[in-house]
């Protein structure tokens, strides 16, 4: 070791000066700024002229369609986008090899310069190069301008995984652009946009541990020239722990692999999940005669082994670790996936935050930054390709997939943090043939498992120190009859009892099951999660797609516990770490996929939190709910005037917590589980909750401020009096609308002084074991489709027991049932799709006996799927309250929200 070092220290005083005499070995900048960009095609390329006057100045990463994809109209713009840019090329660079190095362009990119083809990629989740060299104007002056123009195409192509999703296929260049610069010997800049060198650690222990490094050069250069290649590990101080040097002669035109293998590092500094510990690998080819530095690459190293086992799950080091974490997409509120690094680092670190030590990089490979993250916050990782749903049975198909399997282990593998590529995410979901032909069906299956085998052995010859893993869905038998399960070294369910299919209890069964019968092999659950839209909830009774905050809650409750009690799961990937696009859904959130413990701008859920107490293991102390800081409800008494709800603090402390409102000590509860729950009776206004627990000596504190819309319980109440109400009818959940600073209620019966319904029952789907209530229907034309979504049917009244006074009225309807088809989400396994009729009804609404609404109906503004809001001003005198009511003339009346605010 002494010797190594000895020469390290010579090597390294010798680079150092050599650093200072020539120029760096490889130029590389990124180019994201001043791009313009078409939507649509064009004859030929783009000119400067055209471009420079019509199209639009934009900067990358950049995305089409995030707008599109939230509007009204199914589908969004799948098609063809151009970009152009000028680059300026120093005459310095002549005899330089030069590439542009695209970080992901979605999802076949060409790329021209000049006017000449460079270069076409297939694929939208992985880095290429594009060698432009020959393609380049050298001018006489100091640099020259060239033209560079791409077409990106998102089109769907059955050629390109994947087919289908849950997940929005944003088109565009959506990651950074880089001009590189290299030596005529270089590192191999052609080997999928690798870095061209590779990193290994065949044996590593507690005691020592082997790195070898593997790569090729390029030589394009015409003069001879003897070489020296250097490899140096250095710690995280920069001190040099190894180093190879090689004397090398490289033939015309060549490409020369090499080999280095490494004295063994005693005593390593192991990389783990609490002490992410990173070496460097600095890679360098010099020439040997006037020791000019042609070319340098750096690469992160991590020395860590690991296993899994079917019985005990996952070891780092030798030691036992839980997986728990998340699966992650790569978009965000109105940015799309055109994400700048920093977003994508905040996304590893809320994970980390959590408690979180486990990554499912979901369903594609993701921007470098996120592993580069991973790396260096100790976070295990999976990385897959896109091949999701189902396959097209032919070698172009194939041969896509085989490829980009291998671009995300070549662009990838030296991260230390990944342990597994998977593929094939829930590939039997959505097979090509219906279950009535059985005889083609099969042959489906027996092709994709045909394919699964050739990624596996591929991925298994690239990389054999990591695991290979398929994420398969809730359909057991069907897996396990295709052999799917027999393929990877890894199994991975995606499960969703009670909440697509089945029921909670369910998931604990498939889990035993497969210990059961796969007993050799390990076991993660790669997905799991309910729907939660961030603005409902129902503290008492939150039900199965309710999309509330608290079942969401609940049924990542009875998951963790599941996963967490059994040795044999090696761990779980949440789904989702934060709400994501998802173009065909509907429900609550149109085209969002809300099963994140995040909102789609990573506000915590309180599923977030709940994770938190559990894992994380400093200590935790945090009031649940915090995200709904508006809240209303109804006064218990004329005399309090306060409404009691309840309020959970999270905490992994199992001392007791203590809660305050606006000061006052509410008392003390012990947590159980996890969580102290408390009565807050929250009065009308600003309600400050302050938790407070001690532990060892140290007092934990955690405060929360809740705005509270008291409604008084007899509306005539002169203490609280009536200001605006908001109701939900056929709901039994509470919205909380912040930016309108408005709450709606769910419905209730009249009783006299107060408001409420008579008449008529909530809207329930036929067909669905899912939904107690409501619609899943995307309703046009608003952005309250949770509102719209329920509604009574058959009501005869609604009235409000409202003081004398001018009110404002405003009535919601939506027609739920429609004759429109829509794809059945596939995902939901257990739906009956009924076909619904085409309904016809009308009715009169009056006001107190006044008419208001004449004949509404579905021959006129209760058209399918659409709302309809209607609006008046109305004076309520001599004591008679407001009392609106319905009147069938053919079908049945309906009522889906009413407003009523005060106005004088
Ligand atoms: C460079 O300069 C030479 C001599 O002045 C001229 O003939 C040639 O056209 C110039 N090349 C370019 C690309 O401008
Ligand atoms: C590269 O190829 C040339 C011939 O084109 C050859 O003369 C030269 O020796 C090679 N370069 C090196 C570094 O070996
Ligand atoms: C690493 O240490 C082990 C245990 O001391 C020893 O058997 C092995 O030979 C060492 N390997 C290397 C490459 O030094
Ligand atoms: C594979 O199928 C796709 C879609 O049908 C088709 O475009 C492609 O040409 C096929 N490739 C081969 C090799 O048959
Ligand atoms: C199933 O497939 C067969 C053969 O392609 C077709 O005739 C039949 O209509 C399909 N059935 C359903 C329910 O889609
Ligand atoms: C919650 O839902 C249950 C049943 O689904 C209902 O009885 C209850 O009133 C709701 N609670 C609230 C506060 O809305
Ligand atoms: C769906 O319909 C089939 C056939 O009518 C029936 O056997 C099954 O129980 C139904 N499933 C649900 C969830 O209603
Ligand atoms: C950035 C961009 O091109 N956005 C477009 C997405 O699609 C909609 C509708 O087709 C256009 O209006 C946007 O301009």
């Amino acid at each position: 070791m002494t010797r190594i070092i000895k020469r390290g220290f010579l090597l390294l005083a010798t680079i150092i000066s050599v650093i200072t005499l020539t120029a760096q070995g490889r130029i590389q900048q990124c180019i994201n700024t001043n791009w313009q960009f078409h939507k649509g095609d064009i004859a030929g390329y783009p000119d400067k002229e055209t471009s420079a006057t019509t199209w639009e100045k934009t900067s990358l990463p950049h995305t089409w369609n995030t707008t599109d994809v939230l509007d009204d109209e199914p589908g969004y713009y799948r098609g063809i986008g151009w970009y152009r840019k000028t680059i300026f090329i120093p005459s310095a660079w002549n005899h330089k090899e030069i590439y542009l190095h695209f970080g992901a362009a979605q999802q076949v990119a060409t790329v021209y310069v000049n006017g000449k083809l460079a270069g076409t990629h297939t694929g939208g989740y992985t880095a290429f190069n594009c060698r432009i060299t020959d393609l380049l104007i050298h001018g006489n002056d100091s640099v020259t301008a060239n033209e560079i123009s791409v077409k990106v195409d998102n089109s769907h192509n059955e050629n390109i995984p994947p087919l289908s999703a849950d997940f929005t296929f944003f088109g565009g260049i959506y990651r950074d652009v880089s001009l590189v610069a290299l030596n005529p010997v270089h590192f191999d800049a052609e080997n999928d946009a690798s870095n061209g060198v590779f990193i290994t650690t065949p044996q590593v222990s507690a005691v020592n541990a082997t790195v070898d490094i593997k790569g090729q050069f390029c030589n394009q250069s015409s003069q001879a020239r003897r070489l020296l290649l250097v490899s140096r590990i250095a710690d995280r101080a920069g001190k040099l722990v190894g180093e190879q040097q090689q004397h090398i002669t490289l033939q015309a035109g060549e490409r020369y692999p090499f080999t280095t293998q490494f004295a063994a590092i005693q005593n390593p500094h192991l990389w783990n999940i609490e002490d992410p510990y990173l070496y460097h690998v600095t890679t360098t080819v010099t020439d040997a005669d006037n020791q000019q530095l042609l070319d340098e690459v750096s690469n992160p190293l991590g020395l860590r082994w690991f296993s899994f086992d079917a019985a005990q799950g996952f070891f780092l080091n030798g030691k036992h670790y839980k997986l728990m974490g998340a699966s992650r997409h790569q978009d965000y509120k109105d940015i799309s996936n055109a994400l700048p690094d920093a977003m994508h680092v905040r996304d590893v670190q809320l994970l980390k935050e959590m408690g979180g030590n486990f990554l499912r990089v979901a369903h594609y490979p993701q921007d470098p930054a996120v592993l580069e993250a991973c790396d260096r916050l100790g976070i295990v990782a999976s990385v897959e390709i896109p091949v999701v749903n189902r396959i097209t049975e032919n070698d172009t198909f194939a041969n896509n997939c085989l490829h980009m399997q291998e671009e995300m282990i070549r662009q990838y593998c030296n991260h230390p943090s990944i342990v597994i590529w998977a593929y094939m995410n829930e590939v039997l979901l959505s097979p090509r043939y219906n279950a009535t032909d059985t005889v083609r069906r099969t042959l489906y299956y027996q092709h994709v498992a045909a394919l699964a085998k050739r990624i596996d052995s591929l991925t298994r010859k690239e990389d054999p120190s990591r695991y290979t893993m398929i994420p398969c869905h809730a359909d057991y038998n069907v897996y396990v009859k295709a052999g799917l399960v027999r393929i990877p070294q890894i199994v991975g369910w995606n499960l969703y009892s009670g909440w697509y299919s089945g029921e909670l209890p369910d998931f604990a069964r498939t889990l035993d099951r497969h210990h059961k019968e796969l007993t050799d092999k390990p076991l993660i659950v790669t997905e799991y999660g309910a729907d939660a839209d961030i603005r409902l909830h129902n503290l008492t009774t939150p039900q199965r797609f309710d999309k509330t905050v608290e079942y969401a809650t609940h049924f990542h409750d009875v998951y963790y516990e599941a996963i967490a009690s059994r040795p044999f799961v090696t761990g779980g990937a949440l789904w989702n770490l934060a709400d994501f696009n998802s173009e065909g859904r509907a429900e609550a959130n149109p085209h969002i996929n809300t099963k994140g413990i995040t909102t789609i701008d990573r506000k915590l859920k309180d599923s977030y939190l709940f994770y938190q107490s559990k894992l994380v293991t400093t200590p935790f102390l945090r009031i649940g709910s915090r995200a709904w800081v508006l809240r209303s409800g109804i006064a218990e008494d004329s005399a309090t005037l306060t409404c009691t709800q309840s309020v959970d603090i999270y905490t992994n402390q199992g001392t007791p917590v203590i809660l305050l409102l606006n000061g006052v000590s509410l008392g003390t509860v012990t947590p159980v589980n996890g969580v102290a729950g408390f009565k807050v009776p929250f009065r009308d206004g600003i309600n400050q909750l302050e938790a407070v627990a001690s532990s060892n000596g140290k007092t934990y504190k955690d405060m929360v401020e809740v705005r509270f819309l008291l409604q008084p319980a007899n509306l005539a109440s002169t203490v609280l009096p009536f200001k605006e109400l908001n109701i939900s009818l056929g709901d039994q959940r509470q919205f909380s609308d912040e930016p309108l600073q408005q709450v709606w209620l769910p419905e209730q019966p009249y009783h006299p002084g107060s408001w409420g319904y008579v008449g008529g029952q909530p809207f329930v789907m036929k067909g669905n074991k899912r939904q107690s209530y409501g619609s899943d229907k995307n309703i046009l034309g608003t952005d309250y489709d949770a509102i719209y979504e329920t509604q009574r049917v058959g009501i005869r009244q609604f009235k409000l027991d409202v003081p004398d006074g001018d009110y404002e009225i405003t009535l919601l309807f939506a027609e739920l049932l429609s004759a429109v088809k829509h794809e059945a989400l596939v995902y939901n396994l257990d739906n009956n799709k009924t076909k619904e009729d085409t309904i016809t009804r009308s009715f009169d609404v009056l006001i107190n006996g006044e008419p208001f609404i004449n004949h509404l109906g579905s021959d006129n503004y209760l058209q399918p799927e659409q709302a309809y809001s209607a609006k008046t001003k109305w004076h309520a005198g001599n004591g008679q309250g407001i009392t609106i009511s319905f009147n069938a003339i053919k079908g049945e009346t309906i009522l889906n929200g009413l407003q009523v605010r005060r106005v004088d």
